[in-house]
């Protein structure tokens, strides 16, 4: 069981043993647990084995309505970070099994919904569990049949696709950060795009110059490694989001969680094309993105002493602050 090419990593469940798992909470709380098809895999599409991309939606249907608060966690775009999945299927039990028993676990099911995207990228993440340091999706359009080919999906996202031309995405595609021809061209990317389009149908975000959004509820939450950070928008701008004051309230109090340093994401390096596009600059929906731990192929040890019990409580946090994120 567990990821079984590289010694001492069998704590991190293969993709079939995470969809696994997810389908297995729609039968042990069926009142609780949902596994939604949102699309295919570019290996699917072409009819060349690959995955369905599915969400488990966790909330109690039996209370609250149909309009509760709505957190989106999408984990594993990046195929060799490891312990993101992990970290997010970890949450998952911990809300399902704390159901009934935590009152934090009861009262965020009861009244909000958690959407999660344990893999967002499983063509890629089958060739990370080979060991392969993979990252993007095996897209054999771009550098053909080579261990570089694919698209970052992280860079194809179509807010800011390529839009400052420049160093946030690469243009070659063989390279670790190619964009991708066109914007969403990548079926696992318009996947995710459709789906944050459909969670909230009505909102709309600050775009570049517009003013800050006040209907505010919603976060999303795209789950990456490495380096013990938590981003916030823009990546390709230095400019303040127009939230960025809220932002960053939020983004620090994260970081309080996981005793991780807290920045806008240009403070990382420049990016352009990534996930919090559709939500945060479309949508005005409080984007981050989380770097767990300091290496790709972290060991067992290091995330179950620390990865695990650093992040769920972050986890937990945002699902409790989803309601009203945009703190001042
Ligand atoms: N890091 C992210 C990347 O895609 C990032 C950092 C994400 C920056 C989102 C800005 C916005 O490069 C890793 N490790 O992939
Ligand atoms: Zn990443």
């Amino acid at each position: 069981i567990g990821i079984q090419a590289i010694p001492g990593y069998a704590c991190y469940e293969t993709v079939e043993e995470t969809f696994a798992a997810a389908q297995g909470f729609t039968t042990s709380h069926p009142q609780l647990a949902s596994w939604i098809d949102i699309g295919d895999s570019w290996e699917k599409t072409r009819g060349v084995g690959g995955h369905d991309l599915r969400v488990l939606k966790l909330t109690n249907n039996a209370v609250g309505g149909t309009n509760k608060p709505k957190l989106f966690i999408n984990s594993a775009i990046h195929a060799r970070e490891y312990t993101t999945a992990p970290l997010v299927l970890d949450f998952a039990r911990w809300l399902v099994n704390g159901h009934g028993n935590n009152a934090d676990a009861t009262w965020i099911l009861d009244h909000h919904e958690v959407h999660m995207l344990l893999h967002t990228n499983p063509d890629g993440r089958k060739k990370a569990e080979t060991g392969l340091s993979w990252r993007k999706n095996t897209n054999t359009a771009y550098c053909g049949n080579s261990n570089n080919r694919g698209a970052d999906l992280n860079r194809n996202f179509g807010f800011n696709w390529n839009s400052t031309g420049g160093e946030g995405s690469s243009g070659n595609q063989c390279d670790l950060t190619y964009r991708g021809p066109s914007r969403a061209s990548e079926p696992e990317v318009q996947a995710v795009e459709n789906y944050i389009r459909r969670l909230w149908p009505d909102r709309r975000g600050p775009n570049r110059t517009d003013a800050a959004p006040t209907d505010t509820s919603g976060i999303h939450l795209d789950i990456h490694s490495y380096s013990e950070l938590v981003l916030w928008p823009w990546g390709d701008v230095s400019t303040p989001a127009p939230n960025g004051t809220a932002l960053q309230t939020l983004g620090r109090r994260f970081a309080y969680y996981n005793n991780y340093s807290p920045m806008p994401s240009i403070g990382l390096y420049p990016t352009d094309g990534t996930s919090d596009g559709p939500s945060y600059g479309e949508l005005g929906v409080a984007a981050f993105t989380f770097e767990l731990g300091t290496s790709f192929f972290q060991s067992c040890g290091d995330y179950t002493n620390t990865i695990k019990p650093d992040n769920l409580p972050a986890l937990i946090y945002a699902a409790k602050v989803v309601r009203t994120p945009y703190l001042t």
